[in-house]
Formats: C-alpha cells, sequence, structure tokens
C-alpha cells in the first residue's frame, strides 16, 4: 500500500465530503474516509473479477438475510493492510480503534443470516465466483436494550451516517409487478474481498424504490397524497428485516419481500445471461442457484414465467431449465417455521406466478400417479394442498439437490421432515455442515491467539486453510506454549470484561469462569435450562449439597423476537436470577449472572474470543447446526452441550473426553417423550421442585404480567407442568435433562481448578476445529452441488 497515497486520499475525502479534517472528524467521518479509499483501491479488482464471475459458471446465492456485520476491519484484514492503515492513522493522532462505535449491517436475524455472510467470505478467498442477492432493508435486526430487566426494541437505523461500503447501479434497476403495484429494485452492490487474493465477490442487495413515471403522473395530476401513498408503498416492501428467527407469521408483507428479491434476483441473472448467449436454453450450465431455506422458493415460479410468458418455452423444457438451475438448503426443522402461504393470499397478490404453482402441482399428481403412489403419501408432498403453497415441498420437488446443515440434521430430514422425498429422490439429498470463516472469527477477533498460531506454524497459510491447526496438537503437552495459550485466554477475558463494563456498565471478573450462552433467544435452545441450572446450584451452595464451587460468571446474549412473549419472560427472569444471586451474601462472590444487552456479531467476536465454555444445550433434535458453537471452539472453549446438530460432530473432531456432553439423545427422546410426566419429576424430586417452584412463589417478579398471559412467569410454569394447547409439558424436555445438565457443569466447574489440565483441553477444541472452516463448506457445495471451479481475476 502507498501509505502517502492513502493519506493524501483521507485528506481529500474529509475536506471535501465534510469540510473536516483528521484531526476532528468523528468517527463515522473517520469510516468514511477510509471506507472510499479502500473502495478506490479495489475498484479494479472489484470490476475484473465481475466480469471473470460471469464469463464462468456461477453460483448465486438467493437469501433473504445476509448478516455482515462491522465491514471496516474485516476488508482492510483481507486486503492486508490493516496494520498500515493503523499505523497511518497513528501518525495523525487517530487509530482503527477510533470505528469502535461504528454500527453493524444487521440485515439478518442470527444464524442463517452469519452463515451467508461466511459463505461469500469463503468464496472470494477461494476465488470462487459466487455472488450474494438479498434485500437492501433500511432498518435492520432492532437494537435491544434491558430496561428493568426486560427487553426493549428499537429501530436500528444503520444507514444514518451513510453506507460507504455500497454502490449504487442506477442503471440496473429492474421493475418488479404484483397485482396492485409496480415497484423499482435499484441494486446496491456490496463488494466481497477475498483474503489474500485479487478475487472481489459481490453481495447485490435490491431497495424498494417508486417506479419514477407512475409517482410523476399522479403527482403531475394533482393527486399528491395518491402520489406519495405509493411511494411509500413501494419504500415500506425494504423498509425493515422481519425479526422473527424460526417463526412463520404468513403475512402480506413478507411475501411481497420474498417475491421482490426473487424476482429482481432472476430479472438480472437472466438478463446477464441473455445478454451473453442469446437464449436461455442454457441457463443451467452457467448459473446455478442456491435457495437459502424457503424464503426465497418463489423464485422457482417466478423462473417459470420468465421461461413460458417472457421466453415462450413450453412448460415441460422450463420446467427441466429449473430445476436443473436451483438447489435448497434446510435449515431447520421447526414445525413452526416451515413456511406455508395461504394460495388465496398468493393468488391475489401474484395471480400469474401463482398459476405456475398450480401447474407444477398438476404436473407432481401425474408423475406420483404413474409412480403408482397412494394419495395419503401425494397429498403430504404435494407443493398445493389444503388451500397451502408449501414452499419446502416446492423447493425439494423442482430443484437439483437439497441438503442439511450438519449430519444428524441431514439424517433427520430424511428420515423425518422430508420423509417421502427422501424415498422419492435419495440421489437429491446431500450434506453440508456448516462453517465458519476463520478470518473474522479468529485471525480478526483473537490477534493475540492467531500471532501464537502463526509463530508455532511458521507462517500465516492456516488463515485459508484451517486445517494446518492440526499440527498445533503436539503442544498440548508443552508447558510453555500452554501457558501461553493460558495468558492470552486471559488478556480476552480482561478486554471482554472491560468491554462489558463500558457497553452494559456490569462489572465481572475475569478471574472466574466465564460461561457464555449466546444465540438468539428460543424455547428450543433451552436458555430456561440453564438459567435452572444455575438456580439448582444457588440452593445448592446455600444448603450446603453444593461445595467447592469455582467462583463462575454466566454470561448470557440473546435477542428474543418481539412478539414472543415467552421468550422475553425468559430473558426478564435470567436478569432476576442476577439480582438475587447478587444480593445474596451465601452466593454474591461464587455467581454472577450477566445478559449482554443488544448481542451482534461485533459483540459475538468479543465474547467468543473471552470465554471458557460454550453453552449449546438445545434439546436433541432440534438445533439444525448451530455456528456459535464453532466460533466459541475455534477460539479455544470447551463445549458444554447435547448431542445435537454439529456439537455431535465437534465432540467428534476434539475428543468427548475434551468435552461435556450430557443429556437425552434423539433416540432417547422418542421413547421418553410419549410417557414423560414432568410434574411427577419435579413432584418426587425436591432439588427439582424448588428450581421450578422459583416461577411461582414471589422469589422474583415478572413484573405483574397476569398470571394466565403469555409473558407471565406463571405461565412458563404452566408450560413446564401442564402444557399448552400446542404442545405437550415441557416438551423440550427441560426437566428431563436438568440434572444430568447440573452434574456435568458441576464436573466442569471441577475441572477447571486444574489450570493447565482445562487449558490442554480448550487447546485441543482449538486444533480440531479445521472442519469447520466455511472454506471446507463452500469448497465441498462447489464440488458437488455447484460444479463450479475457481476464477483468475
Ligand atoms: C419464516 C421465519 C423464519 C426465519 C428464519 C424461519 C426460519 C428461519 C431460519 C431458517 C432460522 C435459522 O437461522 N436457522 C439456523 O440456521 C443455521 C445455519 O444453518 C443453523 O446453524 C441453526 O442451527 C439454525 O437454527
Amino acid at each position: 500500500m502507498d501509505k502517502t497515497a492513502f493519506l493524501k486520499e483521507l485528506n481529500e475525502t474529509l475536506k471535501n465530503k465534510f469540510d473536516s479534517n483528521l484531526k476532528n472528524a468523528p468517527s463515522w467521518q473517520l469510516h468514511d474516509a477510509v471506507s472510499e479509499a479502500v473502495m478506490g483501491l479495489i475498484d479494479d479488482n472489484w470490476d475484473k473479477s465481475r466480469k471473470a464471475h460471469l464469463a464462468s459458471r456461477r453460483a448465486c446465492y438467493l437469501s433473504m438475510e445476509f448478516l455482515v456485520g462491522r465491514a471496516v476491519y474485516n476488508n482492510l484484514l483481507c486486503l492486508g493492510i490493516k496494520d498500515e492503515v493503523d499505523a497511518v492513522l497513528k501518525e495523525n493522532g487517530r487509530s482503527l480503534a477510533d470505528m469502535e462505535d461504528i454500527q453493524d449491517a444487521a440485515l439478518g436475524n442470527g444464524g442463517l443470516g452469519r452463515l451467508a455472510a461466511c459463505f461469500l467470505d469463503s468464496a472470494a478467498a477461494h476465488d470462487l465466483p459466487l455472488d450474494g442477492y438479498g434485500i437492501r432493508y433500511k432498518y435492520g435486526l432492532f437494537r435491544q436494550t434491558i430496561e428493568d430487566g426486560f427487553q426493549r426494541e428499537y429501530a436500528d437505523d444503520w444507514q444514518r451516517y451513510g453506507d460507504p461500503w455500497s454502490r449504487r447501479c442506477d442503471t440496473q434497476a429492474v421493475n418488479v409487478v404484483y397485482s396492485d403495484m409496480t415497484v423499482k429494485a435499484v441494486p446496491y452492490d456490496m463488494p466481497i474481498i477475498g483474503f489474500g487474493t485479487k478475487n472481489v465477490g459481490t453481495l447485490r442487495l435490491w431497495q424498494a424504490e417508486a417506479d419514477d413515471e407512475f409517482d410523476f403522473t399522479a403527482f403531475n395530476d394533482g393527486r399528491y397524497e395518491e402520489a406519495v401513498k405509493a411511494k411509500t408503498a413501494a419504500e415500506n416492501i425494504s423498509k425493515v428485516l422481519y425479526p422473527n428467527d424460526n417463526f412463520d407469521e404468513g403475512k402480506v408483507l413478507r411475501l411481497r419481500q420474498e417475491y421482490f428479491f426473487s424476482a429482481a434476483s432472476l430479472a438480472d441473472i437472466t438478463n446477464k445471461h441473455k445478454a451473453k448467449f442469446g437464449t436461455l436454453d442454457n441457463l443451467y450450465e452457467y448459473v446455478t442457484i442456491q435457495l437459502n431455506d424457503t424464503h426465497p422458493v418463489i423464485s422457482i415460479l417466478e423462473l417459470m414465467r420468465i421461461l413460458v410468458d417472457l421466453n415462450g418455452y413450453e412448460f415441460e423444457k422450463a420446467f427441466e431449465i429449473t430445476r436443473k438451475t436451483f438447489n435448497y438448503t434446510n435449515h431447520t426443522v421447526m414445525q413452526e417455521a416451515l413456511e406455508k402461504w395461504s394460495t388465496k393470499l398468493v393468488e391475489k397478490l401474484l395471480p400469474r406466478v401463482f398459476k405456475f404453482a398450480l401447474m407444477i402441482n398438476e404436473r407432481f399428481y401425474c408423475e406420483m400417479y404413474k409412480l403408482g403412489k397412494d394419495k395419503k403419501f401425494i397429498k403430504e408432498l404435494a407443493p398445493v394442498d389444503g388451500g397451502q403453497l408449501k414452499m419446502a415441498n416446492l423447493a425439494v420437488y423442482a430443484s437439483s439437490y437439497t441438503n442439511g446443515v450438519a449430519q444428524i440434521h441431514t439424517e433427520i430430514l430424511k428420515a423425518d421432515t422430508l420423509k417421502g422425498w427422501y424415498e422419492l429422490y435419495p440421489e437429491r439429498f446431500q450434506n453440508k455442515t456448516n462453517g465458519i470463516t476463520q478470518r473474522r472469527w479468529l485471525a480478526l477477533c483473537n490477534e493475540e491467539l492467531s500471532a501464537l498460531i502463526t509463530r508455532l506454524l511458521g507462517s500465516d497459510a492456516w488463515v485459508k486453510d484451517l486445517s494446518q491447526l492440526k499440527a498445533l496438537e503436539k503442544y498440548a503437552d508443552d508447558d510453555k506454549v500452554i501457558d501461553e495459550f493460558i495468558s492470552i485466554k486471559q488478556l480476552k477475558k480482561q478486554q471482554l470484561a472491560d468491554y462489558i463494563f463500558a457497553h452494559d456498565g456490569i462489572k465481572i471478573d475475569p478471574n472466574t469462569i466465564f460461561d457464555t450462552q449466546i444465540k438468539r433467544l428460543h424455547e428450543y435452545k433451552r436458555q430456561l435450562l440453564n438459567a435452572f441450572s444455575i438456580l439448582y446450584i444457588y440452593f445448592g451452595l446455600k444448603d450446603g449439597s453444593i461445595k467447592d464451587f469455582t467462583p463462575t460468571t454466566f454470561i448470557f446474549g440473546a435477542k428474543s423476537a418481539p412478539g414472543y412473549r415467552r421468550a422475553k419472560a425468559i430473558i426478564k427472569l435470567i436478569n432476576e436470577i442476577a439480582r438475587v444471586v447478587e444480593n445474596d451474601p451465601a452466593t454474591k462472590d461464587l455467581i454472577k449472572v450477566v445478559f449482554v444487552s443488544n448481542y451482534n456479531v461485533s459483540y459475538a467476536e468479543k465474547l467468543v474470543a473471552g470465554s471458557d465454555v460454550s453453552e449449546q444445550i438445545s434439546t436433541a433434535g432440534t438445533e439444525a447446526s448451530g455456528t456459535g458453537n464453532m466460533k466459541l471452539m475455534l477460539n479455544g472453549t470447551v463445549t458444554l452441550g447435547t448431542y445435537d446438530g454439529a456439537n455431535i460432530e465437534i465432540a467428534e473432531e476434539a475428543g468427548e473426553e475434551n468435552n461435556y456432553i450430557f443429556g437425552a439423545r434423539v433416540e432417547d427422546l422418542e421413547k421418553i417423550m410419549p410417557e414423560y410426566d414432568p410434574r411427577k419429576l419435579a413432584f418426587e424430586n425436591d432439588r427439582i421442585n424448588r428450581v421450578i417452584n422459583v416461577l411461582i412463589n414471589g422469589l422474583v417478579t415478572d413484573g405483574g404480567v397476569p398470571s394466565d398471559e403469555e409473558g407471565s412467569f406463571e405461565e412458563l410454569y404452566k408450560a413446564l407442568t401442564d402444557g399448552a394447547s400446542w404442545h405437550v409439558p415441557d416438551h423440550y424436555y427441560l426437566l428431563g435433562d436438568l440434572e444430568d445438565y447440573v452434574a456435568t457443569k458441576l464436573r466442569v466447574n471441577k475441572d477447571f481448578t486444574d489450570k493447565k489440565a482445562f487449558a490442554r483441553k480448550c487447546w485441543l477444541n482449538m486444533c480440531n476445529a479445521g472442519k469447520f472452516s466455511s472454506d471446507r463448506t463452500i469448497k465441498d457445495y462447489a464440488e458437488n452441488i455447484w460444479k463450479i471451479s475457481p476464477v483468475t481475476v
């Protein structure tokens, strides 16, 4: 990098754009100037990469969410100029750390969105022609505060100070047509900078705007209100990210969003293809489209419409092209998350598109009858049935490959969720265990550990080949290395403690065990089980049945969907427990509970680097994969978890003896659940009973929610003991797993006292995290689903 030129750029941008300078520019202006300068550096490579991607067979990743987080540090890292830029800034009285308050682009809810971002990073680093398509939400996932122990939500105005990492491409805008309106989709492109290569991928995010002409006509006719209304209605489509994780509301605005980015992306993809070949006959030879869960599955119908209506293809030929173009990834087995649209709604909003659902449905029936399948089987798999358009059925039927995101998850899909489909098309099913990018989740968030790794390996090649960490296993018994590893962990814990104090005003002691559960708040993820275990230990310490307890800080970070009242009650409960243990002299030096606010990608970067124990405690069979588990593992923590999702593969890679696995397994639960009576269990076991009694005995308060309403602690109690109309009592098996969980947690607690032995386990987890690089995942997709190869830029 030419430092002088870079500095000149910075000064010019600050002067011309903001009439400020390096000395007094606020952080957002500094961020803007640095970003502009970097965009200038990559412009040429980005342009060449775009052309290279288009010139070869390429993959398009369609996703409703891309949880990219903060771009600036990562981009500097990938360009290999982070230290130099920091030096330039420091020579001028500033530093990169000044940009700590720059907001994340939180255009996603959780796992699915962050995975999409990791995939783009990995593909870019390995020169794979993969580009992302999504929505440029004006407001990303809400900002969370904790007030009096309750979650409060605020709008996430992430573009308030501009968005220097995007380029608006007006010339490539396309129209999206609904029955009641036409809106303009304007692409904003974000560069995805490949680490240590010239390749730069593109994340194309569509913004909804009013179609100028219509707007203008109404305005000219004096129908001002109408003109404004149309503009607002159009803009509303990309206004806000739905904050539901794993819950399908079936709202029309959501369907509009899904069709909006699907139609815009398909127009973009097919226009470019036709410009090059003059036909769509060979579309699938040059383009493969990955559907990230069912959210973009309406794309299938849109491509059919493009082929048949706009390009004159026969239905059968169009179906063949379509099926060969798409693939589908399933990310959840939660029933309430499976998208099923009311056919009335789809037909009303997208009448022509809907016709293709009906035609595909008829084709499906015809094919099944020929195969001699029975009615029940056919009805279950039909894309259209019972007044509903079932998106997962449509996805499997009209695509080439379907994949799950961890071994156990793919097995559950085959044996259960998509059983009939697996019976029909076994060759379509693949597993692609998730991964995470080690650029952000180690090189960037844990520079100190990265430096040690690089020194021991003699090079930083691991940043692009994580399997190399395996070679560090031999240091597990090297006292000097393990001591250094321990002091790095201590430093990261101190940094985390400082950050939590600055951000949340809570003091924690880095000499305690940092036991961390960070993920969306959901009943199946069982934050409530963690809370119960803390109460169990609390009572045990007080009555002396638990002794020699190593002081522990239990850290939680989680957002609840705003309308998910039970989840919100769990947040309040955790904060209440924090209050109780803190105010009790018997426990205040032994247990500390912290609920950090506004958990997001940037917070996660600090939390994964500064933790000792990784809580991954979902009910067996419910967490498709998990990726936070991988981030913590890579930073050297032990997993305290169930046989679920990728935890199983983590234990397989790092050794069960280096992790803490507990609880009922899927095959156990199949036998247990039909007979399970949690009330009996609690009444026969005083230790369990006194824990759940806390929900109703007044030790903690939910703030006065009527006892029969969701959101009250009584209702949580009832859900565990009586169940609710839509589920059996304690259907996530909290009480059944509680004692095994506590016993295992106490084992962790005891093991921690042998610092060396514990650090050795942590070290071995890090050494064996190679499999969980998204580089491995993305190469597997490239080879076995997408059939794409690296490009040269
Ligand atoms: C329709 C509402 C809705 C919104 C989001 C339904 C479902 C979702 C996602 C599929 C939920 C999700 O993020 N799933 C997570 O995907 C991760 C990446 O594969 C997995 O690691 C997690 O286990 C899974 O919960």
